[in-house]
């Protein structure tokens, strides 16, 4: 069955594209096109062709499954011409989201027509590769040069009512109006003035506005960060913009066929899957939550606050003491002024979001509440006397959940007589910018509790993975064993300025010891000294342990691996001999490292913990932990996660590397795995 619809109605001939459930681009769709409008244009009676999709959107762009394999026939491009060069005007009637593939559709077409709600954008740099089909040469013609560039190199799409964009369409309607039926009245009532023609605005030479290519590329660079396609694709443009249409075009496809099979390319299609894969599924139940709660103003207690208030949800703040209250609301207000001077939200959605907001010390006011998030001080009394409180408070059914980072969920739950309501929502700081959530499943959680924050976290537009309760969860597990094997390299004679480069020119947001600074030294530390140190590991955090005792906190004290008392982090000596003395005292050898050396131990070291992570149960697969690092700690998205770089590095080089790391410092901390098992 065609995937393409034709029917025709008066004069118009309209092809309706029906392909759940984004109308993507797949070589059958290319070639229903095709057949269609060949139908329709050696037809005399026809005086317009109406380009439709049914669903939530127009097409969306390529089906990006189709690049793992050879390009299949038609291409893109042949689509495209047909459209093009077809004498029967065509129009294009927009809704949704216009993008890539789509809006290069869109663009060959002789007339667009949208909803103002609909976004256009060439994301295809966020894919590693960049528009095949022309959309950059047709774009420079209907937007201009620099906005076109802006849009392709950006890969962030925009709405079709943007200023820069209003060349793009030739009418726009309300998003409440009925684009089909509003489309085809304007179609005719341009027949009846004879005002429609095959008019190809993609083909025309570009305007000869001047554009300023070295301001672009400093933009392009600073924010593609380690995907280097942005900055491809913007040389390619500024060195061919003013070739004509189809020769530009040629070109660029070239660059995309080049691109897709790239592992850059392999990364982020990875990455952009793994994030569907892991979002919640059609939900089995209906999603009961309405009333929420936070119980904790502090940071992040507020932070969790907006995230609620962001979504829609009324939540009630609550804490100990109107003084702590009014400093949690302060945070919040100042908040979201911030995000009103940037333009973030309008004052209208200002004043609706901190109306949702409402601040309480009395337990009372959280009998009808459905779900509460506990984000008070880090102490498992203080928890469970809280959960006691919200057990005897609570409606039946309320969902009870802590955003504790270390401690035994199943032991707060005991405190409760519903441990079967009592979960973790592990948010990550700053909790209204950072998309990973946790979701941690408690010994007696259960699946209806679960999938119901599974929902919430779609609401909050979070990047949510459901783990097991153990020191750390999956996330802060991982990320502790990847701070283990880079205070190792300290004693092992790697500076801490070389650790932070290394680690910031493979891709990380920061240097890991910096992060420590910024976060505070004694947090994990804290954290850790309420569990037994392991014996075999005798450097274990001596490091952080030694600069606690010092004072050296991080940045809060002005010091901590790095002095801030200057413009820019320097090294005190003090820390250097701290590190030297404790390789001293633990008969450490000091050894030579390099950038590369330092970025495989640490990589090796997350590997290494996520398989026991992954062995134990404590997620179900090994995708969870790409999106774990992808969205909680900053890993460069083009070298799509931990686990991805793993089967990129192949088990036999693995297993070289880890053994040799056995050798050095035992199996204990390095233990023969697995691997093949999930390294297929
Ligand atoms: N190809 C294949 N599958 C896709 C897809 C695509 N382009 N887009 C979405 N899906 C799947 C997705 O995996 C999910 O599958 C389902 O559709 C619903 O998606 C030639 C080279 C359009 C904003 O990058 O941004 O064109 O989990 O949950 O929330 O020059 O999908 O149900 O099995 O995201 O309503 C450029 C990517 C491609 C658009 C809709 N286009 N997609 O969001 O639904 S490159 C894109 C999106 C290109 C040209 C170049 C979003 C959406 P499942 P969803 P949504």
């Amino acid at each position: 069955m065609s995937l393409v619809n034709v029917c025709v109605i008066d004069q118009i001939a309209v092809l309706e594209i029906n392909s759940p459930p984004v109308n993507a681009l797949s070589a059958a769709l290319r070639q229903d096109m095709i057949d269609a409008f060949s139908q329709v244009q050696s037809d005399e009676q026809i005086k317009a062709i109406a380009l439709h999709c049914l669903g939530s959107t127009f097409i969306c762009g390529a089906d990006i499954r189709e690049f793992d394999g050879e390009p299949i026939a038609p291409h893109l491009p042949q689509v495209i011409h047909l459209i093009e060069q077809s004498k029967t005007p065509v129009i294009a009637l927009l809704h949704g989201h216009v993008l890539g593939g789509g809006l290069e559709v869109a663009a060959a077409c002789h007339y667009r027509l949208a909803l103002e709600n609909t976004n256009i954008g060439l994301p295809e740099v966020g894919l590693g590769v960049v528009p095949g089909a022309g959309g950059c040469q047709r774009m420079m013609r209907l937007a201009g040069v620099e906005n076109a560039v802006k849009l392709a190199t950006s890969g962030r799409p925009v709405k079709v009512t943007h200023p820069d964009y209003s060349g793009v369409c030739d009418a726009l309607f309300a998003p409440s109006d009925d684009l089909f039926e509003n489309g085809l009245s304007w179609i005719n009532s341009q027949l009846e003035k004879q005002a429609l023609t095959p008019k190809t605005t993609g083909l025309n030479s570009v305007d000869e506005v001047p554009v300023d290519w070295a301001s672009l590329k400093k933009t392009v660079a600073r924010a593609a960060k380690s995907n280097p396609v942005p900055g491809q694709l913007l040389e390619q443009l500024a060195n061919e913009y003013q070739l004509p249409t189809l020769e530009a075009e040629q070109n660029t496809r070239e660059l995309f066929l080049e691109l897709r099979q790239s592992v850059v390319a392999k990364a982020l299609r990875h990455a952009f899957f793994v994030e569907k894969k892991m979002q919640a599924g059609r939900s089995k139940n209906a999603f009961r939550i309405e009333q929420t709660a936070v119980i904790g103003a502090g940071t992040m207690g507020s932070a969790i606050a907006l995230c609620l208030a962001d979504a829609g949800f009324e939540v009630v703040l609550l804490e100990q003491s109107q003084e702590a209250l009014d400093r949690g609301m302060g945070r919040i207000k100042d908040e979201y002024a911030k995000s009103l001077a940037k333009g973030r939200i309008n004052q209208q959605q200002h004043d609706a979001r901190i109306a949702l907001i409402s601040a309480s010390c009395d337990y009372q006011s959280l009998a009808q509440t459905d779900l509460v998030i506990e984000a008070a001080f880090e102490s498992l009394e203080v928890k469970q006397s809280i959960f006691s409180k919200l057990d005897e408070v609570c409606k039946a059914g309320a969902i009870l959940a802590t955003n504790t980072s270390y401690l035994d969920i199943d032991v707060i739950a005991q405190s409760t007589t519903r441990p079967e309501s009592v979960l973790g929502l592990h948010f990550f700081s700053p909790a209204n910018i950072m998309k990973l959530l946790e979701i941690v499943k408690a010994d007696k959680t259960s699946d209806e509790a679960l999938e119901q924050m599974q929902q919430l976290a779609k609401k909050l537009r979070k990047q949510a993975v459901t783990v097991g309760v153990c020191f750390g969860f999956a996330a802060n597990r991982i990320y502790t064993r990847y701070g283990r094997e880079v205070q190792q390299m300290l004693l092992e004679g790697a500076g801490i300025e070389q650790i932070d480069t290394a680690m910031r020119e493979f891709g990380m947001a920061m240097g890991p010891l910096s992060v420590q600074d910024l976060s505070g030294i004694d947090i994990g530390h804290n954290a850790r000294s309420q569990y037994p140190q392991p014996e075999y590991d005798k450097g274990y955090f001596k490091v952080s342990a030694a600069l606690v005792e010092a004072g050296r906190l991080g940045r809060k004290t002005g010091s901590g691996f790095y002095n801030y008392s200057a413009q820019q982090p320097t090294i005190d000596q003090q820390v250097v001999d701290i590190i030297a003395n404790l390789s001293k005292e633990l008969n450490i050898e000091s050894k030579l490292f390099d950038a590369q050396t330092i970025q495989q131990r640490a990589i090796l070291a997350m590997i290494c913990e996520a398989v026991k992570v992954i062995d134990e149960g404590i997620v179900s697969e090994k995708d969870a932990i790409d999106l774990i690092w992808l969205h909680g700690y900053g890993f460069p998205r083009a070298k799509g996660g931990p686990m991805f770089l793993a089967q990129q590095w192949g088990v036999e080089q693995l297993q070289a590397q880890m053994s040799e790391l056995r050798d050095s410092q035992g199996e204990k901390i390095w233990p023969p795995l697995d691997l093949a098992k999930y390294l297929a």
